[in-house]
Parts: structure tokens; C-alpha cells; sequence
């Protein structure tokens, strides 16, 4: 799975690179930019510089492709509605191997790289981990030479923008590429075209066969867009291709002509806004035709693509379809793919329907990412009718076939069968795409231990009985190259002098890390790259918000999107007890602590914005109040972002995985912040389990209720009430939170955050776990007051980050689902 990686040469050829780069940033601002060295700003800088990189990044792209092509690779095809790839300046660079070469020549031409790269727009194509994930595994394909393409949406606008007024959350479009976007590169020459809408007809063929024909309603271009995706020292480019839509200069007369459609076609979706924004929904099924267009628009542009370049190779023969081609689903959101794959080989190649869904269950491939009831999408079956009439039909067959087997295995039981149907009966008939996904998939996974146990266990029970092994786990990691090499560099040349910098493509090489755990200089070093990744943030945190913190204090992270289930407000509540006990106690005796969120809200959540607004208000009022002489600092940092993240994780000293156990399907900030050397406080849930198993107990704080813990105590009866008439100090919490304490003139402002957790029933158990954390704070603080102890604590967290590389994780979907093999690129 590694490779060696080849000691850094300084040999004359940097030097002339050097040179070379200069050129080719002052080229560029000629004759790309139209400016000169003297009228650029950072901007037009930042342009140039990209422009330089992307001349390398280029050739290796042409370099890659061709060899793919000369060997007939397989690949996997990364099917994602979300990429979440951030800023891609510094990343190209040091997998380039060019970042201390270009910052030398900007040097010398006057220009700080830092500064230039803030210029950058965060591609931000994504909600959350899903969307980063994507982007992790995508670096990861390309850095182990594997034979891969991401597809997914040219989305006009990203994840929104996120401003504080007065404490609340506003959103605001974000527009990643109004100047130009200088990475992607349009592909006119491979246009696809999408239909929608309309109705089937049904024919007789000459041989009795029936045949089915779509006449569709509307007709839209797919445009695609490829961002070029730079491996590890730049040897394979692979190529995320996202669509963008059109309107297509076709219009169907033949539907026209059949009457009443002109009426009937205002009510539908425009080409033109398939692409044009993101949903901001996270752990949410949106139930909106929009979003089922965009989501049949890209699959069935991705798979016109797959399927012309597979016929580029070998015609009308679709025998080998299966040893080139696999399709991973990232969750359900592409299981639309199944339909319309199995539409393409039986409508269009005429394939009998038996040799055709051999073809696709041979193929895709499904990835579970949550348990969460509401996430779980389903389709009411009239919209999927409207959209895609075909597709209703041959969703229909599949499950009719499928219902056939369920009846062999278990005879006659019809409980069985309304389970596991495609079809949810009810007022309205629901279309299940996770069971399309399964019955369509030949493996299926979750995305940590536990999670893929939960998925089989209580999820997907049946399935599991009816083919077992089907379910599998593949647990999440991260790339090194961004969340430690890149966003950390100071402690990537600790580490590197330490160990030798071969770990960034064999991330178990930290382990050497371990033995120097104890070593009081090399303590010392560790935790001064800390001190000043603190430093920095603290800079950050005062120009962006006015609010000093002590450099000092233990800077105390969560950052992840706002959901009950990762219960920010958990954290909230306690920083309450301190204030609190602070407030009765002048002498309350504490180490100092930031408390440093991010977070982004679903525009309609309404709790969740509400947390977001009490955070605020609760902060503005103990960062004002002289009694708590600068003990508890609270900072909510706004627009959390992929390149914020890269800003706080080096700077983090603890990390907040505090979810509900049995909700966190795998968390992948967790593997992020502990790599960097924070401690993790957090719940037995997703991979926190597996982080615990690597740094060991004594290395880590975890606390609360297990699984099996919260399933007894809701099956018991959870009553919140026992918890605030029990707890003297959860009752004065939760209270202070109805007077106008934190909002003055405005009583019951934070209101429903004690409605949710005592009216509402607390679905996420906070106060059953609110005496645990707290306890569990006490000895971080206690642990943090021991410098030697805690050093060697962080020490030990970044040595043990091995297992979570994302390089990992690919390997084993390698092993265990997709068969690739390595192509190597010259
Ligand atoms: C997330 C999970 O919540 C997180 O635990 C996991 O680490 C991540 O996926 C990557 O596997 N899920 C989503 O972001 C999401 O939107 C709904 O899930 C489908």
C-alpha cells in the first residue's frame, strides 16, 4: 500500500525550478491576467501562481490519462452529490513537491505565498463529512495510482455563507467561482444530454418482445467540468468531473405534439437551475423534485460518460462492462444510477433484463453514512412517475423480482416483504433508496465499526440475513497530505526531523513517534508548534471577532455541523456550569479555557439555529463579565469552512466528539484534531471507539452512555424530568435559560432549548450524559494542569494516527469491494 517516498532533493534542477516558476508566474500575469508585477494585487498574484502549477498539474493529467487509456484500466467511478474540496493552491503544491520552491521564487519576487493563498474561494461543493470524505478519498486514489473519477454536480453555488448578526445566523450565497475558477477546465467535447419528464409508450416488436419507449418531456445538456485531482508527488492526476446543466437546443416536437404539455412544462424544473445550488441540508432528506433531478441529472450524465468511454475500448460488447467498470454510491443520493443503468442496457443496448441486472449488481457498489431516520431518503412514487416515468416502471420490476426471492427465503411472510420492498405503502407510495441501493449493490458498507454493526443490527437486519456478507465495514480516514502536511507544517518538519518524511504516504510510520513520548525536548518541541498554531488562531479570533484570548488557556474545540445529535448544546450547558459555579465560587479554581466552535446550521432548522444564537449569547455575556477574569472564553467563529478547519485543527488542544452513541456514524474530524495532537473528550460512538483503541484509555476521555446503554434507558422510559429535579445544577442551567439573563429585554429567547430537552423528551440524552461530561472536563483540566503528562498525551494521539489515513481506508474498499489495481504512471 506505501510507498517509499524519496528523500527531498536540493540539487541544482530546484534552483532552475525556481527560476522556471518565476517565469512562469510573470508569464502568466502577462499573458493570462493582462497585468504586470507592478499593477498585480494579491489577487490577480494568486491567479498567476495557480496558473504556474496547474501548467505541471496538466501534463500529469495528460500523462495519466493516456496511460489509463494504453492499459485498458479498470477504475472506480466515485458517484457523490457533494465534493467538499476546499482551497486547492497549497495542495497541488506539496503534492507537486513545488510548495518551497514557489514560496522561494514569490519571495524574490516580493510576494508572500500565505498571503496569496487566502485569495482563494473554498470550493465548497459539500454539506459536511459525506462532501469531505469525497474529497479525502479522492486524494487518496490518485496518491496510491489507482484508476479513478469522481463524478458529481458543477453546483453554480456552494454550501451558503454563514454571517453573525447580533448572535444569529444569516446565510449568504456563496460564489466559489465569480472571478474564474482557475483549476477546472471545460470539456464542450463530452456533452451529454439528460431527459426528463413525459411518458412511456409500450410496443410490440417483431419477435413478441415488448418494447418500452420514453418519450421524454424536456431534453438538458450536461456540460462537464473537470478538476484535475494531483496524486502524492504528482506522478498519477486523476480527474473529478462535475456536470453542469444547460438548456439543450433540443425541444421534442413529438411530445409537443401530443397536447397539453406546454401547460404541464411550467411546473417543472428549468435546465438551467438543476446546477445552480447546493442543499444546504445535512442529515436531511430535502423531498424536493429539484434535488431527485439533480441527483438522476448527474448519474445519468456519469454513466453515458462511463459507458461511451467503455465503447470507445470495446464496442457493443458488454461482457467485459463488469471488469472495467465499478460505481461507488456515496450514500443514496446517486441510487437513481441503478434505474437508469438498468434503463440504458435494456431500452437502449436491448439486453434481456436478466443479462442486464447482472450487469448492474456486478457494478455498484453502496455506502451507508448514517442511521438517522430522517436522512434515509425516500421518494414519493408519483414524483419519480412525473421526473422519470421509465424509471418508476423498471423500479417497479426490480422490486417485483425481488419480491420473488424474499418469498422463496421466507415463504409466505408478508411482514418480511413490506419491509424489505422497494415500495413503502401508505397514504403515499414511497420509493426506499436504500433498499434500491442494496438490492442493486453487490456490497455495502458503513463507515466505522460500530456504525457497519448498527447497519446490519438494526438497520438492514434482513438483508443481512438474506446475503450474508453483503454488509461490510470500511471505517472513514482522512489524507495526511491536507489535514497534517499541508495545514500543519511546523509540526510536519518536527515530525519530519524526528522521523523522516516518508509518513505522509505511510501514515503508520508516526508510530516512531511513541518512543519519544517521554522525551522531555522532544515535549517541548511538540508543544511549542502548538504554542504558536495557538497563537495564530488567537490572531485569527481577535481580527475577526475583537475577542482576546489567553494564549495559554486550553483552547477547547468543536467544530462540525450544528445538529442535535452531536449536541453542541451539551458542551453549551457546561460552559453554563462553570459561569456558574465561577459566579459562586470567585475562587472556583479551573484552568483557563477557550471555548472555540464552528458550525453551520440547515437554513430551516430551527433548533439548530437557535444553538447557534444561545452560543453566541451565552459567550457575549461571560466574555464581558470582568468576575470571570478571563477563565471561560467563548468564541464562535463564523462560516466554518474547510480552510478554517485547516486553521484550528493545528491550534486545537481538545476535541469535542460528543455525540449521542449509536448516531456519529464514524466522525472524521475526530482522526483530524487527534492527528495534530488533540485530546479527545467523546462518547463511545462511530470512530471514536477506534480512536480509543489505538491511543489507549489513559490517552483520551471518554464518558457517558454506550449504545446498549441508551437503547436500555430509552426502553426503560427516559425521563429528562428525573435528571433536572435530581441534578441541582441542571435545573439551575436549564432555568437560567428562560430568564433574559443572556438576552437582555428578551426573556425566553433561548427558550426551546430547554422545551426540547424537557417537553420534547431529550432525544439525544443530554442530560442523561451531562453529569458524565462534566465529570470528565474535571480531569481534562486536571490532565492539562501536568504539562509533561499532557504532552506526552498529544504526543501519543498523533503517533497512534496511523490506521486513520485515508490512504487506509481506500485500501481496504480496494481489498474488500472494488479489486482495483495500481497503474502506474510514468
Ligand atoms: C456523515 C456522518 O454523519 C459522519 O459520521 C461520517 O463521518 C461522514 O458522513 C462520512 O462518512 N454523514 C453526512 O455527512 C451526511 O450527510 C447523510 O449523511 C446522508
Amino acid at each position: 500500500m506505501s510507498r517509499k517516498a524519496k528523500a527531498p532533493s536540493t540539487t541544482a534542477s530546484e534552483a532552475i525550478n525556481k527560476i522556471d516558476f518565476k517565469e512562469a508566474v510573470i508569464r502568466h500575469l502577462h499573458c493570462t491576467l493582462g497585468t504586470d508585477e507592478n499593477k498585480a494585487n494579491n489577487h490577480a498574484w494568486w491567479k498567476a501562481t495557480c496558473a504556474a502549477i496547474q501548467e505541471n498539474v496538466l501534463e500529469g493529467l495528460r500523462k495519466t490519462q493516456k496511460t489509463h487509456y494504453l492499459n485498458d484500466t479498470r477504475a472506480v467511478h466515485y458517484f457523490s452529490a457533494e465534493f467538499l474540496m476546499g482551497r486547492l493552491l497549497s495542495n497541488n503544491m506539496h503534492n507537486l513537491g513545488l510548495f518551497d520552491t514557489a514560496q522561494e521564487a514569490l519571495k524574490e519576487l516580493g510576494v508572500e505565498l500565505t498571503d496569496i493563498m487566502e485569495e482563494e474561494p473554498d470550493m465548497a461543493l459539500g454539506n459536511g463529512g459525506l462532501g469531505r470524505l469525497a474529497a479525502c478519498f479522492i486524494d487518496s486514489l490518485a496518491t496510491m495510482e489507482l484508476p479513478a473519477i469522481g463524478y458529481g454536480i458543477h453546483y453554480e453555488h456552494g454550501l451558503f455563507r454563514q454571517e453573525i448578526k447580533s448572535g444569529a445566523q444569516i446565510e449568504r450565497p456563496d460564489s466559489w467561482r465569480d472571478y474564474g475558477n482557475p483549476w477546472e477546465i471545460c470539456r464542450p467535447e463530452s456533452i451529454q444530454e439528460v431527459s426528463l419528464y413525459g411518458y412511456v409508450e409500450t410496443k410490440y416488436g417483431e419477435n413478441g418482445r415488448i418494447q418500452k419507449e420514453w418519450h421524454p418531456g424536456v431534453t438538458v445538456k450536461g456540460v462537464p467540468w473537470d478538476i484535475p485531482v494531483v496524486g502524492y508527488e504528482g506522478k498519477t492526476v486523476n480527474v473529478l468531473r462535475l456536470w453542469q446543466s444547460e438548456a439543450s437546443d433540443y425541444f421534442n416536437w413529438d411530445v409537443f405534439n401530443a397536447g397539453g404539455y406546454v401547460d404541464a412544462q411550467r411546473e417543472n424544473v428549468h435546465a438551467e437551475t438543476i446546477s445552480k445550488v447546493l442543499y444546504p441540508n445535512d442529515e436531511t432528506e430535502a423531498g424536493k423534485e429539484l434535488r431527485l433531478v439533480q441527483q438522476y441529472f448527474f448519474c445519468s450524465c456519469s454513466l453515458k460518460d462511463i459507458i461511451r468511454r467503455y465503447k470507445r475500448a470495446h464496442g457493443d460488447d458488454w461482457s467485459r462492462f463488469v471488469e472495467q467498470v465499478v460505481i461507488q454510491l456515496n450514500d443514496t443520493h446517486p441510487a437513481i444510477a441503478i434505474p437508469e443503468l438498468m434503463r440504458i442496457l435494456v431500452d437502449r443496448a436491448e439486453l434481456d433484463w436478466d443479462k442486464a441486472w447482472n450487469i448492474c449488481t456486478q457494478v455498484f457498489a453502496y455506502t451507508n453514512h448514517t442511521l438517522l431516520p430522517e436522512a434515509l431518503e425516500k421518494w414519493p412514487a408519483r414524483m419519480i412517475e412525473k421526473i422519470l416515468p421509465r424509471h418508476l416502471e423498471i423500479i417497479y420490476e426490480i422490486n417485483h423480482r425481488f419480491m420473488a426471492l424474499v418469498d422463496k427465503k421466507w415463504p409466505g411472510d408478508n411482514e418480511k416483504k413490506a419491509k424489505l420492498s422497494i415500495i413503502e405503502e401508505g397514504n403515499e407510495k414511497m420509493v426506499r433508496m436504500g433498499n434500491l441501493s442494496v438490492i442493486g449493490s453487490f456490497a455495502v458498507n458503513g463507515v466505522a465499526e460500530i456504525h457497519s454493526h448498527l447497519v446490519k443490527q438494526n438497520l438492514f437486519p434482513e438483508f443481512e440475513a438474506l446475503w450474508p456478507g453483503k454488509i461490510t465495514n470500511v471505517t472513514n480516514g482522512i489524507t495526511p497530505r491536507r489535514w497534517l502536511k499541508a495545514c500543519n507544517p511546523a509540526l510536519s518538519a518536527l515530525i519530519d526531523k524526528k522521523i523522516g518524511n516518508d509518513w505522509p504516504l505511510d501514515l503508520n510510520k508516526l508510530e516512531g513517534l511513541s518512543k519519544h513520548a517521554e522525551n522531555k525536548t522532544f515535549q517541548k518541541q511538540f508543544m511549542q508548534v502548538k504554542h504558536a498554531n495557538k497563537q495564530r488562531l488567537a490572531k485569527e479570533i481577535k481580527h475577526s471577532l475583537d475577542i482576546d484570548v489567553d494564549v495559554n488557556a486550553i483552547f477547547d474545540v468543536q467544530i462540525k455541523r450544528l445538529h442535535e445529535y452531536k449536541r453542541q448544546h451539551l458542551n453549551l450547558l457546561h460552559i453554563m456550569a462553570l459561569y456558574r459555579r465561577i459566579l459562586e465560587n470567585p475562587d472556583y479554581d479551573m484552568h483557563p479555557r477557550v471555548f472555540i466552535f464552528g458550525a453551520k446550521a440547515a437554513p430551516g432548522y430551527r433548533l439548530a439555529k437557535d444553538i447557534i444564537y444561545a452560543i453566541n449569547m451565552v459567550g457575549n455575556k461571560i466574555n464581558n463579565d470582568p468576575r470571570v477574569k478571563n477563565k471561560i472564553k467563548v468564541v464562535f467563529m463564523p462560516n466554518y469552512r474547510v480552510s478554517l478547519a485547516e486553521k484550528m485543527i493545528p491550534a486545537s488542544d481538545v476535541s469535542e466528539q460528543i455525540s449521542t452513541a449509536g448516531k456519529e456514524a464514524s466522525g472524521t474530524g475526530n482522526m483530524k484534531l487527534a492527528l495534530n495532537g488533540a485530546l479527545t473528550i467523546g462518547t463511545l460512538d462511530g470512530a471514536n471507539i477506534e480512536i480509543a483503541e489505538e491511543v489507549g484509555d489513559d490517552n483520551i476521555f471518554i464518558f457517558g452512555l454506550t449504545v446498549d446503554e441508551v437503547d436500555a434507558l430509552k426502553n426503560d422510559g427516559y425521563n429528562p424530568l428525573d435528571y433536572y429535579y435530581r441534578d441541582a445544577e441542571i435545573k439551575a442551567i436549564l432555568d437560567w435559560l428562560e430568564t433574559d439573563y443572556f438576552t437582555p429585554g428578551q426573556p425566553g429567547a433561548l427558550v426551546s432549548i430547554k422545551q426540547s430537552l424537557l417537553d420534547e423528551g431529550d432525544a439525544y440524552m443530554v442530560l442523561a450524559d451531562f453529569r458524565a461530561y462534566s465529570d470528565a472536563q474535571i480531569k481534562v483540566d486536571e490532565a492539562y494542569r501536568d504539562k509533561t503528562r499532557w504532552a506526552k498525551m498529544a504526543i501519543i494521539n498523533t503517533a497512534k494516527m496511523g490506521k486513520f489515513t485515508s490512504d487506509r481506508s481506500i485500501q481496504d474498499y480496494v481489498d474488500k469491494i472494488w479489486k482495483l489495481r495500481a497503474c502506474e504512471v510514468k
